[in-house]
Protein backbone atom coordinates (compact mmCIF):
# COMPACT_ATOMS: atom_id res chain seq x y z
CA UNK A 1 0.00 0.00 0.00
CA UNK A 2 2.69 2.65 0.85
CA UNK A 3 4.35 1.36 -2.12
CA UNK A 4 1.17 2.13 -4.35
CA UNK A 5 0.89 5.39 -2.77
CA UNK A 6 4.37 6.42 -3.42
CA UNK A 7 4.07 5.43 -6.84
CA UNK A 8 1.00 8.15 -7.17
CA UNK A 9 3.26 10.28 -6.06
CA UNK A 10 5.61 9.88 -8.17
CA UNK A 11 3.07 10.34 -10.98
CA UNK A 12 1.81 13.34 -9.48
CA UNK A 13 5.47 14.83 -9.58
CA UNK A 14 6.27 13.42 -12.79
CA UNK A 15 3.29 15.18 -14.34
CA UNK A 16 3.96 19.07 -12.71
CA UNK A 17 7.34 18.17 -14.43
CA UNK A 18 6.35 17.67 -17.41
CA UNK A 19 3.55 20.49 -17.80
CA UNK A 20 6.49 23.20 -16.83
CA UNK A 21 8.64 21.93 -19.33
CA UNK A 22 5.91 21.57 -21.96
CA UNK A 23 5.39 25.31 -21.34
CA UNK A 24 8.92 26.39 -21.51
CA UNK A 25 9.02 24.40 -24.88
CA UNK A 26 6.02 26.01 -26.58
CA UNK A 27 7.78 29.48 -25.77
CA UNK A 28 11.41 28.41 -27.25
CA UNK A 29 9.98 26.64 -30.80
CA UNK A 30 9.29 29.99 -32.36
CA UNK A 31 9.41 30.62 -35.90
CA UNK A 32 12.33 31.68 -36.60
CA UNK A 33 14.02 29.32 -33.68
CA UNK A 34 12.69 26.64 -36.01
CA UNK A 35 14.48 27.76 -39.23
CA UNK A 36 17.55 27.95 -37.64
CA UNK A 37 18.28 24.32 -36.07
CA UNK A 38 16.95 20.93 -36.18
CA UNK A 39 14.27 21.48 -38.35
CA UNK A 40 16.39 21.75 -41.64
CA UNK A 41 18.18 18.95 -40.79
CA UNK A 42 17.23 16.54 -43.58
CA UNK A 43 17.65 12.03 -43.79
CA UNK A 44 18.05 10.36 -46.79
CA UNK A 45 18.55 6.58 -46.72
CA UNK A 46 19.18 5.55 -50.48
CA UNK A 47 19.70 2.16 -52.45
CA UNK A 48 23.24 2.05 -54.34
CA UNK A 49 24.70 0.18 -56.68
CA UNK A 50 28.12 0.31 -57.66
CA UNK A 51 29.49 0.04 -53.98
CA UNK A 52 30.06 -3.26 -53.38
CA UNK A 53 33.14 -3.29 -51.35
CA UNK A 54 34.41 -1.70 -48.11
CA UNK A 55 36.76 0.51 -50.08
CA UNK A 56 34.17 1.55 -52.58
CA UNK A 57 31.93 3.00 -49.97
CA UNK A 58 34.83 4.73 -47.64
CA UNK A 59 35.48 6.10 -50.38
CA UNK A 60 32.00 7.35 -51.71
CA UNK A 61 31.33 8.43 -48.10
CA UNK A 62 34.58 10.38 -47.66
CA UNK A 63 33.21 12.55 -51.12
CA UNK A 64 29.57 13.01 -49.25
CA UNK A 65 31.18 13.99 -46.25
CA UNK A 66 33.72 16.58 -48.24
CA UNK A 67 30.77 18.47 -48.93
CA UNK A 68 29.61 21.10 -45.18
CA UNK A 69 28.05 19.72 -42.45
CA UNK A 70 26.84 16.34 -44.29
CA UNK A 71 27.38 12.54 -42.61
CA UNK A 72 26.99 9.69 -44.42
CA UNK A 73 27.37 5.90 -43.81
CA UNK A 74 27.36 3.29 -46.82
CA UNK A 75 27.41 -0.55 -46.07
CA UNK A 76 28.72 -2.91 -48.90
CA UNK A 77 26.72 -5.48 -47.51
CA UNK A 78 23.10 -3.69 -47.85
CA UNK A 79 23.94 -1.72 -50.41
CA UNK A 80 22.59 1.57 -48.37
CA UNK A 81 24.14 4.41 -47.43
CA UNK A 82 22.62 6.64 -45.09
CA UNK A 83 22.81 10.53 -45.75
CA UNK A 84 21.95 12.96 -43.15
CA UNK A 85 22.37 16.59 -44.23
CA UNK A 86 21.59 20.51 -43.12
CA UNK A 87 19.01 21.61 -46.12
CA UNK A 88 19.95 25.47 -45.29
CA UNK A 89 23.88 24.12 -46.03
CA UNK A 90 23.21 21.73 -48.99
CA UNK A 91 21.03 20.95 -51.40
CA UNK A 92 20.14 17.43 -52.45
CA UNK A 93 21.22 18.08 -55.73
CA UNK A 94 24.39 18.16 -54.57
CA UNK A 95 24.44 14.92 -52.58
CA UNK A 96 23.43 13.42 -55.57
CA UNK A 97 25.97 14.94 -57.68
CA UNK A 98 28.59 13.53 -54.84
CA UNK A 99 27.46 10.16 -55.41
CA UNK A 100 28.17 10.53 -59.55
CA UNK A 101 31.54 11.67 -58.50
CA UNK A 102 32.27 8.81 -56.59
CA UNK A 103 30.84 6.71 -59.28
CA UNK A 104 28.34 5.07 -58.11
CA UNK A 105 24.79 4.85 -58.75
CA UNK A 106 21.85 5.91 -56.70
CA UNK A 107 19.09 3.34 -56.96
CA UNK A 108 16.70 5.18 -55.90
CA UNK A 109 15.40 6.66 -52.27
CA UNK A 110 14.39 3.96 -49.49
CA UNK A 111 11.68 4.78 -46.50
CA UNK A 112 10.02 2.60 -44.08
CA UNK A 113 6.67 3.41 -43.11
CA UNK A 114 4.41 1.89 -40.24
CA UNK A 115 1.41 0.72 -41.53
CA UNK A 116 -1.77 0.26 -39.01
CA UNK A 117 -4.56 -1.89 -39.64
CA UNK A 118 -2.91 -5.06 -41.49
CA UNK A 119 -3.37 -8.21 -39.88
CA UNK A 120 -2.72 -10.49 -42.35
CA UNK A 121 -1.05 -11.52 -45.85
CA UNK A 122 -3.79 -10.41 -47.76
CA UNK A 123 -4.28 -6.82 -46.40
CA UNK A 124 -0.16 -6.10 -46.41
CA UNK A 125 -0.16 -7.32 -50.72
CA UNK A 126 -3.46 -5.15 -51.16
CA UNK A 127 -0.71 -2.77 -49.50
CA UNK A 128 2.10 -3.70 -51.86
CA UNK A 129 -0.28 -3.78 -54.61
CA UNK A 130 -0.68 -0.36 -54.32
CA UNK A 131 3.05 0.68 -54.04
CA UNK A 132 4.39 -0.69 -57.10
CA UNK A 133 1.30 0.64 -59.01
CA UNK A 134 2.73 3.93 -58.45
CA UNK A 135 4.53 5.76 -61.00
CA UNK A 136 8.28 6.19 -60.20
CA UNK A 137 7.97 3.35 -57.23
CA UNK A 138 10.86 1.17 -57.94
CA UNK A 139 10.12 -1.67 -55.30
CA UNK A 140 7.48 -1.89 -52.46
CA UNK A 141 6.81 -4.26 -50.20
CA UNK A 142 4.19 -4.44 -47.03
CA UNK A 143 4.74 -7.12 -43.78
CA UNK A 144 1.79 -7.49 -41.48
CA UNK A 145 3.81 -9.02 -39.12
CA UNK A 146 6.05 -5.77 -38.59
CA UNK A 147 3.64 -3.77 -39.55
CA UNK A 148 5.59 -2.01 -42.30
CA UNK A 149 5.95 -1.08 -45.98
CA UNK A 150 9.47 -0.86 -47.23
CA UNK A 151 9.55 1.59 -50.06
CA UNK A 152 12.19 1.89 -53.05
CA UNK A 153 11.26 4.97 -55.13
CA UNK A 154 12.90 7.42 -57.66
CA UNK A 155 12.17 10.95 -56.04
CA UNK A 156 12.30 12.79 -59.19
CA UNK A 157 9.45 10.95 -60.29
CA UNK A 158 6.96 10.51 -56.95
CA UNK A 159 7.15 12.61 -53.90
CA UNK A 160 6.97 10.51 -50.29
CA UNK A 161 3.57 12.23 -49.58
CA UNK A 162 2.33 10.38 -52.98
CA UNK A 163 3.51 7.01 -51.65
CA UNK A 164 1.57 7.65 -48.03
CA UNK A 165 -1.66 8.54 -49.91
CA UNK A 166 -1.32 5.63 -52.07
CA UNK A 167 -0.70 3.65 -48.69
CA UNK A 168 -3.99 5.55 -47.20
CA UNK A 169 -6.08 5.11 -49.65
CA UNK A 170 -6.09 1.09 -49.42
CA UNK A 171 -7.98 1.62 -45.75
CA UNK A 172 -4.60 1.19 -44.28
CA UNK A 173 -3.47 4.09 -42.53
CA UNK A 174 0.26 5.42 -42.56
CA UNK A 175 1.27 6.09 -38.81
CA UNK A 176 1.75 9.89 -37.83
CA UNK A 177 5.29 9.54 -36.43
CA UNK A 178 7.19 7.80 -39.35
CA UNK A 179 5.00 9.87 -41.87
CA UNK A 180 7.04 12.67 -41.58
CA UNK A 181 10.35 10.58 -42.28
CA UNK A 182 11.49 11.16 -46.11
CU1 LIG B 1 -5.81 -9.21 -43.86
Amino acid sequence: MIKFVKYLTAIALLASVSTVAGEKEAKVATKAECAASECTQKQLTLKIDGAACEATCAALDKVLTSLEGVKAESCSKSHVTKVSYDSAKVKPEQVFAAFKKAGVKVEGQQIELAVNGMACGSCSSKVSKALTKLDGVLNGSACHQSKKATVLFDPSKVKSEQIVAAINSTGFKVGEAAASAN
